[in-house]
């Protein structure tokens, strides 16, 4: 004890150890020692945490890469456009300067002349969008590719433009996933699925259970719905999530998608597409923007927008809903 100060202090190369027995504690304050980690643990840990720092790190690079990937993919496709645009000029330029007299001369310009016109072709060829003119139904997603698109369609469509049904009667019909019990099976038009009815005493979303205890709640009602027992003995009611309905049939009311489309909820131009539990907008008319629902005017006369009312000399550019036109040229222009 020095000045009220409590040292305990070992010779050179000595310990000072307490020990307690199995159970017990060594308080500093409120905290265990014991339950403290040691040095070991300590050190795994550190190397735990260095080794996720070292995936977050190659997670980083990873998703850096990709992304100059895109960007590098993007910008080889503008400067594609941009050479192919300079050779052009190029060839313009050798046109006018060949302009004399001669046989070889003659000749050569001809030759310029259909590698311009080619080369022009080749520019509308990249430059056109296949897609603009939505040629995907039924939900298809356009991808647009050099003078042609492809569509990747939903499910229970196919074919090139996504407008041939797929019978999934005749494709699930004769497994465990299609109606069963002698059910009559129909294709649900435009909405994904098929619809079965059942015959007089089977129930179920694909007539395959006979009982009507609530028991079998996934049976009769299906994974969005709950059964609760009904007036009678043999009566049930199914209980829906959000986004499912009751079928209408009294004595198989199992639950079924809402078709939400039916009620138009996209903007006028956007088509609807219904999904098991909800629903989704195409994406909004060629001069509109927006998420499908609601749609809004694109301003193309903005500064930054592009345009192609004329620069040099300036002509005004109006903005109209869905579009733009140009004011009069002026003078001696047209
Ligand atoms: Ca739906
Ligand atoms: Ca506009």
């Amino acid at each position: 004890m020095v000045d009220g100060n409590m040292y305990f202090h070992a010779g050179k190369s000595k310990n000072i150890t307490f020990r307690v027995s199995d159970g017990a504690s060594i308080l500093f304050g409120k905290t265990d020692i014991l339950s403290l980690p040691n040095s070991t643990q300590i050190s795994d840990l550190q190397n735990l945490i260095k080794k996720h720092i070292q995936n977050v790190d190659a997670w980083n690079t990873m998703f850096s890469t990709l992304q100059t990937q895109i960007y590098d993919s993007k910008t080889e496709a503008t400067h594609m456009v941009n050479e192919i645009k300079l050779i052009k000029q190029n060839i313009t330029a050798l046109i006018k300067a060949r302009k004399g007299s001669g046989r070889t001369n003659a000749r050569l310009r001809k030759l310029l002349t259909m590698v311009n016109e080619n080369i022009v072709k080749v520019v509308k060829m990249i430059q056109t969008d296949e897609c603009q003119q939505n040629p995907c139904q039924n939900g298809g997603t356009c991808i647009d590719l050099v003078s042609k698109y492809q569509c990747l369609c939903p499910s229970h469509f196919g074919g090139k433009n996504c407008d041939e049904r797929v019978d999934e009667c005749e494709l699930y019909g004769k497994t465990h996933l299609g109606c069963q019990n002698n059910a009559t099976c129909s294709n649900n038009g435009i909405l994904p699925g098929f619809i079965c009815h059942c015959q007089k005493g089977f129930h179920g979303r694909r007539c395959q259970i006979k009982s009507t205890s609530c028991d079998y709640s996934l049976d009769l009602c299906g994974e969005h719905g709950h059964c609760m027992p009904g007036s009678s003995s043999d009566s049930y009611k199914c209980l829906c999530e959000f986004g499912y309905i009751s079928d209408d049939d009294p004595s198989n009311p199992t639950c079924i998608d809402v078709n939400e489309c039916a009620e138009k909820p996209c903007h006028p131009g956007a088509e609807c597409i219904n999904l098991p539990g909800g629903f989704k907008c195409s994406s909004c008319p060629i001069g509109l923007q927006g998420n499908g629902i609601n749609c809004f005017d694109i301003d193309e006369c903005r500064e930054e927008m592009s345009n192609d009312c004329s620069k040099n000399p300036k002509v005004q550019c109006l903005n109209t809903w869905g579009s733009y036109h140009c004011g009069p040229c002026p003078g001696k222009y047209k």
